[in-house]
């Protein structure tokens, strides 16, 4: 059974949505990543940097967002969280799925640390470039690839919440909508659900 490694409040959140929206049966182990005493043998085989989330799924150990739900989707298609290999929208899933790490996630630490970045030479460009590519994109909607909800709105749409969350997302009726849109599947509602069960 694929075992969730996760800890409250953190981006664990996001592959508790994703085990949620795929029906496949999990458990989880609860951990507090400021403690060390809770990170477990198995966790940090799975985790080389101890950072949540991360997974078990018999002989596979892996750590990171976006990698894990990559891996999830293509292991399990009956979840039809991914286009398949030969499907046309296959490029447009795997450039939003490395979207999140790739560019959303340093260009919150640009806007966190006020950083001052180059556009051209640093990989994610800014974050102005980067909300101004995420809006295109989320604009046709509903979903990132049109009607068809993937593995890429779990990681965007956490993402989104993440920034609206650290107060970061411009008042956008673009983004707000596809927020709300996210907020409203069951999946998502009861991994936030887990979250509030527990102080922090
Ligand atoms: N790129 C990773 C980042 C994971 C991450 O930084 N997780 C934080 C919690 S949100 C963590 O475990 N921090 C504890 C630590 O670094 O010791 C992902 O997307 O999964």
């Amino acid at each position: 059974m694929i075992k969730l490694f996760w800890c409250p409040k953190t981006r664990a959140s996001r592959i508790l949505w994703m085990l949620e929206e795929m029906g496949e049966p999990f458990e989880i182990e609860t951990l507090d990543v400021r403690k060390p005493e809770t990170k477990s043998v198995e966790f940090l085989a799975a985790s080389p940097m101890g950072k949540v989330p991360a997974i078990a799924d018999g002989p596979v150990k892996i750590a990171d967002s976006a990698a894990i739900a990559l891996y999830l989707a293509d292991r399990y298609p009956a979840s039809a969280l991914a286009p398949s290999i030969d499907d046309p929208l296959r490029g447009s899933y795997l450039y939003w799925m490395t979207f999140t790490p790739g560019v959303i996630e340093p260009a919150m630490a640009e806007k966190f640390n006020n950083w001052k970045v180059n556009r051209g030479s640093s990989g994610w460009g800014d974050y102005d470039l980067m909300m101004e590519v995420l809006e295109k994109g989320l604009a046709p909607g509903p979903w990132l690839l049109g009607d068809r909800f993937s593995a890429a709105d779990v990681l965007v749409g956490s993402s989104v919440r993440f920034m609206k969350l650290f107060g970061i997302l411009p008042e956008n009726p673009v983004l707000a909508s596809y927020l709300e849109r996210c907020l409203a599947r069951s999946g998502y509602a009861s991994a936030l659900a887990r979250d509030d069960e527990f102080e922090t």
